[in-house]
């Protein structure tokens, strides 16, 4: 079963790029929301006693009965706690063998970032833009929905919900420049560290 998560900052914290009131909603209802689904989901079956995270890298084998709830919901879970616990203001770059490979990869950081943007952007409806792990090889591809990289067999670094709930109080309409604006608002010392985790 899973518990909604605690965050690290007050949901005022990243004001101006992310403002309070979607946060709370975004946390307290949104994703609590799929925790809830999720555990409802999983009542009563195996699943209750094992890892989210092996349970949606294995989606595949998941009873056809529940797998549409778990994949959406528990999806949902583990979509919106990398977002959440990858947030920060003003946070630095760090140097090292991430940064490295990073602009080996894209070129640039800048140009890592406007294909994250890309990605969501381009993305019918709802779903995220991920930077994911993909065999030693960093790549961004986005998803539809709450599917995750983890059931295509990816490790997801940073995770960028383009669902409208995310964004639709303050920029509306505007995700391009929601997109923009996030860039302020990644802790990116959180992301190296999924990365030196997965590598
Ligand atoms: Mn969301």
């Amino acid at each position: 079963m899973e518990k909604l998560i605690t965050l690290a900052y007050g949901y005022d914290a990243l004001e101006p790029v992310l403002d309070k009131e979607t946060m709370e909603i975004h946390h307290s209802k949104h994703l609590n929301t799929y925790v809830t689904n999720y555990n409802n989901a999983i009542a009563g079956t195996e699943l209750e006693n094992k890892d989210i995270i092996e349970v949606i890298t294995n989606i595949a084998t998941v009873d056809e009965s529940i797998q549409n709830a778990v994949r959406n919901n528990g999806g949902g879970v583990v979509n919106h706690n990398l977002f959440f616990e990858q947030l920060g203001l003003n946070i630095d770059f760090p140097e090292g063998e991430f940064k490295d490979l990073a602009i080996k990869t894209f070129g640039s950081l800048d140009e890592m970032y406007t294909q994250l943007q890309t990605a969501g952007a381009t993305r019918f409806g709802s779903g995220w833009s991920f930077l994911v792990l993909d065999k030693g090889e960093l790549k961004i591809i986005s998803t539809a929905n709450q599917d995750s990289p983890l059931s295509m067999g990816m490790a997801p670094l940073l995770a960028l919900d383009v669902w409208e709930h995310s964004y639709y109080l303050k920029f509306n309409n505007r995700r391009p420049e929601y997109l923009k604006e996030i860039f302020n608002a990644i802790n990116w010392n959180v992301v190296e560290k999924r990365y030196l985790e997965n590598k």
